[in-house]
């Protein structure tokens, strides 16, 4: 017997479970399919969940069901009941089962390659565990805008084509803008610190680009950058906001993402600790830690990898290392008075062997200073006419951060790879699909 098209309101499996003895039409992904004595045992995929539906033999639709491969779309309808046996705990006994779109053979089979996971993204993509990553990372882009909204930042947006750079040029991507050269943006920072000019407090998500050489677990191409800039804010308040900000973005997370952190086996303890004030580490006192662990570090250097690595196994909640020296530092960090090798700056560093999730600053506002530095660092003054305006027409005292929201979910998740906190990853060897 052919199975007619649900006419009837679908729900969701989520849903579902709150209708046990009632009639529901369910539609989503075949995620297990197998038969038994006549029975097809049909495990049923939605962006909520998942439910066994059970089809017997007889029921409409039980003809196609036997062909059905995993991944095919489906709607099904029948009567909820609760069962222990079944995964998650109830079933859904069918009255009727239609194939929406059918499925080939799904490359995707158990214990896969990573390599051969990575080609099939687009199809990798609808695994349960990658699924409640995608989830956790759509209530973090939220919080991140609630934080800033709620404390009167405007939204801004900022090109993603430049033409000067903000952190250096060895990992700049080039584009060829009609026959000129230009970049894809590392940071908004430039074009932020011209806007608290108009708006005094701004915040921004977009994608930065950054030619990391490095194979590493924790870069990406093309990440997603959370910025912030404000006027009339030194260097300690930034540490305020940004620790307030971490902090809030991981309670949001754990109230309201508290079963998809469960599912990743996520501990939570570490996450509820995660509450103002942060540690405040100097880059000097860095140093000695490392020293102490037997990690030879030349004075000057900024932390790779495997400091990062050593210096945050030692804390169990995110901390920051300030005052670094100016060498290892980008050209618009302000001066330390206290100490002029080094700047206002802090990074933000995970706990638990993570490393670096924020980079901020005090920004230099001297016009002499900056152009000394710009030539310093290898740049030409000339290319950052515009920028240096700011500090000729009413400079201002101002700080700002950046956050690479890939690498806060990654520690947030307690992830092995960055590459699993986006959909679609771009990584130094992976550009496909
Ligand atoms: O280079 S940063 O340390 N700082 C800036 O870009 C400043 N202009 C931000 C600002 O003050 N407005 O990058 C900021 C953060 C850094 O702490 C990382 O968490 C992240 O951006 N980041 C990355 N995430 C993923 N992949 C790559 N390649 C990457 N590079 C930086």
């Amino acid at each position: 017997m052919k199975a007619k098209k649900e006419t009837g309101k679908f729900i969701s499996i989520e849903e579902s479970r709150k209708n046990v003895g009632k009639k529901v039409n369910l539609r989503g992904w075949v995620y297990r399919i197998r038969e038994s004595k006549g029975i097809i045992f049909l495990v049923l995929r939605d962006s909520s969940g998942i439910m066994q539906c059970v089809i017997k033999e007889g029921i409409p639709g039980f003809g196609d069901a036997q062909k059905t491969l995993n991944e095919a779309s489906v709607e099904l309808s029948g009567r909820v009941i609760k069962d222990d046996r079944a995964p998650e705990g109830f079933e859904l006994k069918a009255e009727g089962f239609r194939v929406v779109g059918p499925a080939e053979d799904f490359p995707i089979k158990k214990d896969q390659s990573t390599e051969l996971l990575l080609d099939h993204r687009h199809l990798w993509i609808r695994s349960r565990r990658l699924t409640q990553i995608f989830k956790i990372r759509s209530e973090l882009f939220g919080a991140i805008d609630s934080f800033f909204r709620g404390r009167g930042f405007y939204e801004i947006q900022s090109p993603s084509i430049t033409s000067s750079a903000c952190e250096g040029g060895s990992t700049l991507f080039e584009v060829d803008y009609f026959g000129s050269k230009s970049y894809l943006t590392q940071s908004w920072q430039l074009y932020a610190e011209a806007m608290i000019a108009s708006l005094e407090k701004i915040y921004c998500i977009a994608p930065s680009f950054r030619a990391e050489k490095s194979r590493t677990r924790r870069h990406l191409a093309e990440y997603w950058h959370a910025e912030a800039e404000m006027a009339w804010m030194d260097m300690d308040e930034n540490l305020k906001l940004q620790e307030e900000f971490i902090s809030f973005l991981v309670q949001e997370i754990l109230k309201k993402r508290k079963k998809e952190l469960e599912f990743l086996g996520r501990d939570l303890k570490i996450l509820e600790k995660v509450k103002p004030p942060f540690e405040r580490v100097t880059y000097d006192e860095a140093l000695e830690i490392l020293k102490k662990k037997g990690i030879k570090f030349q004075w000057g250097e900024d932390f790779g990898i495997d400091e990062e690595k050593v210096l945050t196994s030692q804390f169990d909640k995110p901390f920051f290392v300030v005052n670094y020296p100016r060498k290892a530092k980008a050209f618009y960090m302000k001066v330390n008075p206290e100490n002029p090798k080094t700047v206002l700056c802090a990074d933000m560093f995970a706990p638990e062997g993570y490393g670096e999730i924020t980079g901020g600053s005090e920004r230099e506002t001297g016009l002499k200073e900056l152009v000394k530095r710009i030539k310093a660092g290898g740049g030409n003054p000339r290319d950052y006419q515009w920028y240096l305006d700011t500090r000729r027409f009413g400079s201002v005292p101002h700080s700002g951060f950046g956050l690479g929201v890939e690498r806060l979910l990654m520690w947030i998740c307690k992830l092995d790879h960055i590459r699993d906190t986006i959909a679609f990853p771009r990584t130094i060897n992976r550009v496909y699909p």
